[in-house]
């Protein structure tokens, strides 16, 4: 079994800064899982443009207001604590944050690390994040 706390990953490799965006990531694809679990906190006023193209991620809502628009569509939708999103079809997404907004985001496959979005707010597929 594997037991870890968000305060001893804090400060660490596995709390990653991506701007609008602190993702502490306390199970990453060397763990073993086939997924991996980051507690984000989204900063307030903050809108990030995210379009995940090799992974799959679900996140729940467990403190603040955020809201997520499709892209292109514009279809809108309010996220409070207690709401997940699921981007099952790796959807292009904004993610705007009204007050700083804690997320329990789920990737599969695994994140590896150190990720941090590019210019098209993608993470890289796995086997290029490794090299
Ligand atoms: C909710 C969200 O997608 N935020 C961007 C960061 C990402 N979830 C991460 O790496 O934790």
């Amino acid at each position: 079994m594997l037991v870890r706390s968000l305060e001893e990953i804090l400060g660490t490799e596995r709390d990653v800064e991506g701007g609008n965006w602190n993702s502490r990531r306390l199970l990453l694809a060397g763990d073993g899982m086939g997924f991996s679990l980051h507690d984000t906190i989204l900063r307030a006023g903050t809108t990030t443009p995210i379009h995940y193209q090799n992974h799959l991620e679900a996140v729940y809502c467990i403190e603040g207001h955020a809201t997520v628009e499709l892209v292109p569509s514009g279809e809108k939708f309010e996220i409070k604590p207690g709401t997940v999103y699921a981007l099952d079809l790796n959807d292009k997404h904004l993610l705007t944050a009204h007050v700083d907004t804690r997320m329990v985001c789920v990737f599969n496959p695994a994140v590896v690390g150190n990720e941090v979005h590019d210019e098209n707010g993608v993470y890289p597929a796995a086997t290029d994040a490794a090299k």
